[in-house]
């Protein structure tokens, strides 16, 4: 059964909600017309909601309702409402800090869980965007803006504490997205569990070995304390390639109703697992090997970019506003070696840490309940196949053998000699 709902919250309808969105004067302002010739219609694929998108005369929105359950699974998957909320009060804060990189809120509902935001046009999803083997020559320069400015100004080296343990506090009871986060990734793919899924039976044998691999249970166990425990930034909390809009001249960063204050290593990781994936997806779409060797080469560069943008960016904030607790100035003076040594040794933990997350992400797309369409679009189960073997070869080597990692480039290395030995 569905978690009871509050007086007054009713799933939305295309009529329902043209009735409620003509009660608000600057909605109607913006879309224009009557209500009555504005188009509605529900267009949501994603897991959880209910996505419309509302067109007028002068122009459109987005409006995204949360539903008492997992829409993925059904009503027998309760899923607190409240996660409207966060992501309402995620995005209000992320706009302050990441103007032109998140969707305008236009309106919160909160009788109904109900969000209105511009309607992102002609921005698409990037992941299918991926898919379709685009390049996005902005991407990093916005990603790495967007992910440096987000974690940094919510964290301790530039809060003061005080406003820290609130935002700490207003995010904690964001429990049943985290759940969804500690069993998806950081439990169910180690172990038998009727969620789990995989390219049968050609990967039974990996996810088998998955649940008998020692080593991994330890390294994942750990991970999962690490993201249990450690409040650090707030988070976007499912910072993947499909919940990035773009265009060639423009990202946005959507969906952040799994926001709450964890490790930022966790959103950096995920986002460069989710890149890695893809890389090793194209030789499923390939209709002529070498095809894409070019797309692959700039997946490449745009991991390394990343990274190296991210914590460049990072860095230079922490050297710019040192407005936080955490690291004081007292201590550490601007410009002395021990300040730099800080910075240097908290940014490689960051790496670290990052690269378990990134090899956590990408085991989780492929044995776990919710994979990815980079994979999944892959319709010969054999080639699919292939391709997830090599994905979790690497994934397994990141989570257990991070430390080994030194820099970025020595993860698309390993990646590029996977495939390579594959295929020549
Ligand atoms: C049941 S929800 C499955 C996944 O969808 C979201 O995109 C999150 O990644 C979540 O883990
Ligand atoms: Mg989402």
């Amino acid at each position: 059964m569905a978690l009871p709902t509050p007086d007054g919250y009713r799933m939305m309808d295309e009529n329902e909600l043209r009735h409620l969105l003509a009660g608000l004067p600057d909605i109607v302002a913006r879309l224009g017309g009557d209500s009555g010739s504005w188009q509605v219609r529900e267009v949501g694929d994603g897991n959880l909601n209910l996505v419309f998108i509302v067109e007028g005369n002068n122009g459109g929105i987005c409006v995204k309702q949360a539903l008492p359950y997992v829409r993925l699974v059904g009503e027998s998957w309760p899923l607190d409402l409240n996660r409207a909320f966060f992501e309402y009060r995620a995005s209000v804060i992320q706009a302050e800090h990441c103007h032109g990189l998140v969707p305008q809120i236009l309106h919160y509902e909160p009788t109904l869980f109900l969000i209105v935001m511009e309607l992102l046009s002609p921005h698409i999803i990037m992941r299918r965007g991926m898919i379709d083997a685009v390049i996005y020559p902005r991407f990093v320069e916005h990603i790495t803006d967007y992910m440096a400015r987000s974690l940094f100004f919510t964290s301790d080296l530039a809060l003061p504490a005080a406003q820290r343990k609130a935002m700490i506090t207003e995010f904690c009871p964001n429990t049943d997205l985290c759940k969804i986060t500690e069993d998806l990734i950081f439990t169910h793919p180690y172990m038998v569990h009727e969620l789990n899924r995989w390219t049968s039976p050609q990967l039974d044998g990996w996810a088998a070995a998955w649940r008998g691999d020692d080593q991994l249970k330890l390294a994942i166990s750990r991970l999962k304390l690490d993201f249990l425990s450690r409040a650090e930034a707030l988070l976007h909390g499912d910072l993947h390639t499909g919940s990035i809009m773009v265009t060639p001249d423009e990202t946005r960063v959507i969906d952040p109703e799994f926001a709450f204050v964890g490790p930022m290593a966790f959103d950096i990781g995920k986002l460069l697992g989710n890149l890695v994936l893809n890389f090793f997806s194209h030789d499923g779409h390939e209709t002529v090997s070498h095809e894409r060797d070019a797309y692959r080469a700039w997946v490449v560069e745009t991991i390394h970019g990343v990274w190296h943008g991210f914590a460049q960016k990072f860095l230079d904030l922490w050297t710019r506003h040192r407005t936080g607790d955490a690291y004081p100035r007292d201590l550490l003076p601007e410009g002395s070696a021990i300040f730099a040594q800080a910075q240097n040794a908290f940014i490689e933990q960051m790496w670290t840490d990052a690269v378990r997350y990134a090899g956590a992400s990408m085991i989780r797309r492929t044995l776990g309940l919710a994979h990815n369409a980079d994979l999944e679009r892959i319709e010969d189960p054999d080639r699919r196949a292939a391709c997830e073997k090599r994905v979790l070869e690497l994934a397994r080597d990141l989570v257990v053998n991070a430390g080994s990692y030194a820099s970025v480039e020595q993860v698309t290395g390993r990646a590029r000699a996977i495939r390579e030995r594959d295929l020549g």
